[in-house]
C-alpha cells in the first residue's frame, strides 16, 4: 500500500548537492497516486473529524489555513512514510550524529520534531524553523513536504529563499524576492529548516494538502512530547528503528543511576516503556 520511489547515488548526491547549496531539493514523484489518494483520505477525515475543536494557538490565529498536527498518534502509516528507505538515506547524509556509537551507522539517529498535514489558507510569511540562524555548513533541523494534492501557485506553495539558510540572519517577514516551489501531487520537496520560507496565500478552492515532517538531531527539543503522546497501541506497531525515530532512545535520564549516556541507542527502546505513556483520548 505505501510505495516510496527508490533513488539510486546519482540522485541522492543531486538531492545533497542541491541542498547544500541551495538549501532546499526536490524529488519528483516520491509516491504514486494511488498511496497520494489513501493519505490524502486519511488526512481529510482527520480533518473533518477534529475541525470544530479549539486548538490554543492555532485555531485564533490562523483561521483559513487546514491543519492536523501529530500524526504519528493518529495511523502508523505516516511514521512509515517518513522511516522509509529513501527518506532515511537522505538524512542520514544530513542530520545523523556522526559520534552515536549506539546506533548503527547506517541506521537513523535523528528524531521527529513534529508531523502535521496542511493546506494552506492564508499567506504564510517568511520564517525559518530552526529556531536559529547560523552561516555554518551543517544544519540539525530539515523539513519534508510531502504533496498529497498538487501545490501551484495558486494553491499556495511553498516560497523559498534560496541560499538563505547560510545567510546567519534572521528573517525579512515579506516575500521580497524568493522562489515558488510548486509541487505535483506525490512530490517530495525537502528544506533546511534555517531557510527562510512561507507560503503564498490560497486561490483556488481545491485542497492542497501536503504532509510536513520536521526532522532533527538527537538532541533538539521537539515541538510536542511525541514519546509521552504516542498511543501505545502505535508504540508496539513499531521497530526499533521507529522508535528512536519518536525519540525513545532520546529521553533525558531521570538521573545519574538509570544512565550517564544521552545518546542512549536501541537497548533503551528496549527497556519497558509502559508507564511512559499518558494514554490520551484523540477522538
Ligand atoms: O505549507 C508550506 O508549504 C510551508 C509550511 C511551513 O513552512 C510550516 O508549517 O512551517
Ligand atoms: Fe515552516
Amino acid at each position: 500500500m505505501l510505495n516510496t520511489k527508490k533513488i539510486n547515488i546519482n540522485q541522492l548526491d543531486k538531492i545533497i548537492n542541491d541542498f547544500e547549496i541551495l538549501g532546499y531539493a526536490k524529488l519528483t514523484n516520491f509516491i504514486d497516486d494511488e498511496t497520494c489518494n489513501y493519505l490524502n483520505k486519511i488526512v481529510n477525515s482527520l480533518y473533518q473529524k477534529n475541525k470544530k475543536k479549539k486548538l490554543p494557538g492555532y485555531s485564533d490565529k490562523r483561521p483559513n489555513d487546514k491543519q492536523v498536527f501529530n500524526l504519528q498518534n493518529k495511523d502508523k502509516i505516516f511514521i512509515d512514510l517518513i522511516s522509509c528507505a529513501t527518506v532515511e538515506k537522505i538524512l542520514i547524509k544530513i542530520i545523523n550524529d556522526k559520534y552515536y556509537t549506539n546506533i548503527p551507522p547506517d541506521k537513523p539517529n535523528y528524531i521527529l520534531g513534529e508531523l502535521i498535514a496542511r493546506s494552506s489558507g492564508d499567506k504564510l510569511k517568511y520564517h525559518m524553523d530552526s529556531w536559529l540562524p547560523s552561516s555554518g555548513k551543517k544544519t540539525w533541523m530539515v523539513q519534508l513536504a510531502i504533496a498529497l494534492d498538487d501545490r501551484q501557485i495558486d494553491e499556495g506553495c511553498t516560497m523559498i529563499v534560496p541560499g538563505s539558510h547560510r545567510s546567519d540572519n534572521y528573517t525579512d517577514r515579506n516575500f521580497p524576492s524568493g522562489s515558488a516551489v510548486p509541487l505535483k501531487k506525490g512530490d517530495l520537496a525537502i528544506w533546511d529548516s534555517r531557510i527562510w520560507h512561507g507560503a503564498l496565500p490560497k486561490k483556488s478552492k481545491k485542497n492542497a494538502w501536503a504532509v510536513i515532517a520536521t526532522m532533527q538531531m538527537w538532541w533538539v527539543k521537539q515541538r510536542f512530547d511525541l514519546p509521552r503522546g504516542l498511543p501505545y497501541d502505535i508504540f508496539c506497531l513499531l521497530s526499533k528503528k521507529q522508535k528512536a525515530l519518536i525519540g525513545y532512545s532520546s529521553l533525558p535520564p531521570i538521573n545519574e543511576f538509570f544512565t550517564t549516556d544521552a545518546r542512549q541507542g536501541y537497548k533503551s527502546v528496549e527497556e519497558n516503556k509502559q508507564n511512559l505513556f499518558l494514554k490520551l483520548d484523540e477522538s
